[in-house]
């Protein structure tokens, strides 16, 4: 197999000490179907199986006292340098290491793009998922190239924020969205938020659907949407609105909404 072709698969290797969490990814929806194709692959390394002692215990108290526990760095580490290999062994030409951690920098669709291109390129992800209050410091130091967190919100550890970033990771690799345009019609309406969606039946619970969708007419459909999610994005989330320059015909638009000022069709509660 050619370097390029191999190269177009996401390489994955997670450090969890709850590995069966990720069969979320590997047994349902798109990922799992992109794994089948072959498109993605996953090695999980659990830090118990690199612990020294026979309870295979991977955590211990906080040096300087306070609740809670910090997780080692020695078998950490070990598991790292483990999944590393792995990478290696499935063809990455290089590796990365990232510590999901609430201390992150925020994820965004900017940095799902430039990860993805990375893994395209070979470059194998090990990430760190942490329990309990967080990892021992010199291991950051030490072995983790970033922290990336999903949002201010508290999780219980990192192995959901891994898998959101992987699934986001995964729909990037060429062919694991299977047929249809939906990445393109994404890249159509990028930095805005989507417009309301309809389908069967034409009335429920006495709520019809926009009469321009039942139109037929492309053109006029096509303006509706790109009306309704400049509207919604600019109720719901003005800050990615001043992120974002308005053609012609967007300003047009936001403009004839701000006009008719129809809220409820911008799905306002
Ligand atoms: C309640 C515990 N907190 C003490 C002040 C600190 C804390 C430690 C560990 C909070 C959360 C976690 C576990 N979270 C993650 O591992 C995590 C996370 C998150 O909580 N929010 C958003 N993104 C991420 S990425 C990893």
């Amino acid at each position: 197999m050619s370097e390029a072709a191999e190269n177009r698969v996401a390489r994955f290797a997670v450090v969890t000490i709850f590995p069966e969490m990720f069969a979320a990814l590997t047994d349902a929806g798109i990922s799992r179907k992109a794994l089948e194709a072959g498109l993605w692959s996953l090695s999980r390394w659990n830090p118990r199986d690199f612990a020294d002692n026979p309870w295979r215990s991977v955590d211990d108290r906080p040096y300087g006292g306070g609740p809670g526990m910090v997780m080692q760095a020695e078998p950490l580490t070990r598991a790292i340098e483990a999944g590393k290999k792995s990478l290696f062994s499935a063809g990455a030409a290089t590796s990365r290491v990232i510590y999901l951690s609430p201390q992150g920098r925020l994820l965004d669709h900017a940095r799902v793009m430039e990860l993805a291109g990375e893994l395209a390129a070979g470059q194998g992800l090990v990430l760190l998922c942490g329990r309990y209050e967080g990892v021992d410091e010199r291991l950051i130091e030490l072995a983790v190239d970033e922290e990336i967190s999903l949002g201010d919100f508290v999780l219980s550890g990192g192995e959901l924020a891994a898998m959101a970033l992987m699934d986001a990771l995964i729909r990037q690799v060429p062919g694991a969205l299977g047929d249809t345009a939906s990445a393109a019609e994404d890249s159509f309406v990028e930095g805005l938020l989507d417009c309301p969606h309809y389908t069967r039946p034409e009335v429920f619970q006495g709520r019809g659907t926009p009469e321009v969708l039942l139109s037929g007419d492309h053109a006029r459909i096509r303006r509706w949407r790109l009306k309704m999610s400049l509207a919604r994005t600019r109720k719901r989330r003005p800050d990615l609105l001043r992120k974002r320059a308005l053609s012609a015909e967007e300003t047009q638009l936001l403009a004839e909404f701000l006009a008719e000022e129809s809220v409820e069709q911008c799905g306002e509660h």
